[in-house]
């Protein structure tokens, strides 16, 4: 499809779309063709490992941006505060080449490349691709997500006590004592709360209907940009919650919709309490 309503230029999404794929695969064919190699540390933290492999993806999928958008502007993990290129331009991808890095290193199958292409702030064709799973989900912002080429949607869970909802720790220990009460409250609440470790396959798996809902406070633009197109096409809804936290980082929700305002009710309750 050729957008031209809101650019003077037009936008070929299809072109954009193939690219997130073509880069997402890149990133994680070498992933998978290194697998031996997971262990390789570039830097071990506190609740955290950067890894070898990461950076070296990285190269890969931008390798394949840059031949095929020299012009467009990149965001990717692999550097403390990201690397942001060429700011003037109207188009920028955003990369994680390894979502889920703990998992990758200590060799759990939840892993997985997330390419997204976003054109003047929002973002316009996503692709997260697992190979240890077998699932490559895309999504373009004039059609319905798919998962390996069959269509997908959100469930239709309306009740949070029916309801999955995925989560994540934060890294940073000061902020977690607030987040635990928001997580437990909300654990009292839903069917199940789950913690699986790829911000990017959580939220996939809500646009697949296998989960209600995702809340992370603490992660990067990159964890989230590819997915939360691929929950939208399904049906669902995401929202950034509260003010950005220091370097950048976000709180976003995503949801079937559904539950999403039940989930926000949670939230606001803790914090007048
Ligand atoms: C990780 C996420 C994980 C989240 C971590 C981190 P990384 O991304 O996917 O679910 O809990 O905070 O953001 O570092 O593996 O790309």
């Amino acid at each position: 499809m050729l957008i031209t309503d809101f650019c003077p230029m037009s936008l070929d999404i299809d072109k954009l779309l193939e690219c997130s794929l073509a880069a997402a695969r890149a990133a994680a064919t070498y992933a998978m063709d290194h697998y031996n190699r997971r262990s390789e540390v570039v830097e071990m933290s506190s609740h955290d490992v950067k890894l070898k492999l990461d950076q070296e993806c990285q190269e890969k999928a931008i390798a394949v941006i840059r031949s095929q958008f020299p012009e467009h502007s990149i965001i990717a993990e692999e550097q403390t505060s990201g690397i942001r290129t060429r700011p003037d331009s109207e188009t920028e991808w955003i990369v994680d080449p390894i979502d889920g890095t703990v998992n990758f290193f200590h060799g759990l199958p939840l892993w997985c490349s997330s390419v997204a292409a976003r054109h003047h702030g929002a973002v316009v064709a996503a692709t997260v691709y697992a190979p240890a799973l077998n699932v490559c989900y895309m999504a373009a912002a004039d059609g319905q997500s798919v998962c390996n080429g069959l269509p997908i949607h959100v469930s239709s869970v309306a009740s949070l006590s029916d309801a999955i909802v995925l989560t994540g720790i934060v890294r940073n220990v000061s902020e977690r004592r607030s987040l635990t009460r928001m997580l437990a409250e909300l654990a009292g609440k839903v069917q199940r709360l789950r913690i699986l470790g790829s911000a990017a396959l959580d939220i996939c798996a809500v646009a697949h209907g296998q989960a209600d809902g995702y809340f992370e406070s603490g992660i990067y633009v990159w964890d989230v940009a590819a997915a939360g197109l691929i929950v939208r096409q399904a049906g669902g809804s995401t929202e950034l919650i509260g003010e950005p936290l220091s370097e950048g980082r976000i709180q976003f929700l995503a949801t079937n919709g559904h539950i999403h305002d039940a989930v926000k009710n949670v939230f606001r309750q803790i914090r007048n309490l």
